[in-house]
């Protein structure tokens, strides 16, 4: 049985196609309001391309457990499960659904493959999280102050604490934390979702983002983790247990540190994400007379390799997959 390492070259391309399909048929949806809808769509286009893609994939990151999402539910097979590559697959259909039905930024489309039992399932809703891009990496604590934190990235990006920017999701659950960054003097950029792009766009050079503070989705962190692999960042998390976890949620241990090897193993990783709507790394989806265009990211682990890609699809002639209709529909 192949694993990763011997197809990845060749299936990073695959795994782009999965998010142009998601991010075309979610971004017809933008602006209308309709999360459900928006969400629906991308999780129908995505599922659809998946299934005609070389792979035996098993999804660990899904909509949900079997029953409560009728499609990429966790633990279903996807693939066309002739490649012989066995795989853990994670993925976002829309990673800001109410981004796209606003017409808000940095809204993607994101799925990570790989080897089995590299990326973590963490059985809550909710991880405390601090990210940072290369220049930082090995210094942060998620232990230690807040104010801590920011000085020790500060003297490592070169800058002072008040040269830094740190994204934060404007949350209530947040009022203390913005107090604290606050009182540094760091510049805050308050964002309503997107945590995932934030987390990517410390590592960016240029993107104007030095680290990304506090509570967001645990699977967004799993997410993060493995862009931040390729990408050469950092990221610390810390279960936080809200009000509407279950059982197993609140047996886990609160004060347990996650860092990113622990949430993302090795080196066998390849992300891939298409952007919704319009954001600081990559445009939305636009749509031209004929055509319409999306940008796209593919990152490896193993070699750091970052690409960008450019797609024109013709809207005369392309048609993009559907689960629900079996079958090809018009984009
Ligand atoms: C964040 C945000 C995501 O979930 O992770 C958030 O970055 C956390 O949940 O885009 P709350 O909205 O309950 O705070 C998302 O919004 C994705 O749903």
């Amino acid at each position: 049985m192949a694993i990763l390492k011997d197809v990845e070259r060749e299936f990073m391309l695959d795994l782009v196609r999965v998010t142009e399909t998601a991010a075309l048929r979610a971004a017809r949806y933008m602006g209308t309001g309709n999360c459900k809808r928006v969400d629906g769509s991308a999780v129908d286009g995505m599922r659809g391309m998946l299934q005609i893609t070389k792979i035996n994939g098993t999804i660990i990151i899904g909509e949900g457990e079997k029953d409560q999402a009728p499609m990429l539910y966790i633990g279903e097979q996807i693939g066309d499960g002739n490649s012989g590559v066995n795989l853990d697959i994670a993925v976002d259909p829309v990673e800001g659904t109410r981004l796209v039905a606003n017409g808000g930024p940095n809204a993607l489309s994101i799925i990570v493959a790989g080897d089995k039992g590299c990326l973590a399932t963490i059985p809550a809703y909710y991880m405390q999280k601090i990210a940072v891009g290369p220049e930082a990496r090995g210094l942060i604590d998620i232990n230690v102050s807040t104010r801590e934190n920011l000085k020790v990235v500060a003297a490592a990006m070169g800058k002072s604490v008040n040269d830094l920017t740190v994204c934060i999701l404007s949350r209530p659950r947040h009022e203390k934390l913005i107090d604290e960054v606050r009182k540094t003097g760091s510049r805050i950029k308050l964002i309503n979702d997107g945590d995932v792009a934030a987390g990517i766009a410390t590592a960016l050079p240029d993107s104007g983002i030095d680290m990304l503070i506090g509570i967001g989705g645990a699977t967004e962190g799993v997410l993060t983790a493995a862009a931040l692999k390729c990408l050469g960042g950092e990221i610390q998390a810390k279960v936080w247990v809200s009000e509407k976890e279950g059982d197993m949620a609140k047996k886990m241990d609160p004060d347990e540190v996650f860092v990113t090897e622990d949430l993302c193993k090795g080196n066998s990783i390849v992300f891939a994400a298409t952007g919704i709507t319009d954001g600081d790394m990559l445009k939305g989806v636009r749509y031209h007379s004929k055509k319409a265009s999306t940008e796209s990211v593919v990152m490896r682990a193993r070699t750091k390799t970052v690409r960008f890609i450019k797609a024109y699809h013709d809207l005369t002639v392309k048609t993009i997959p559907s689960s629900k209709k079996r079958g090809e529909v018009k984009i």
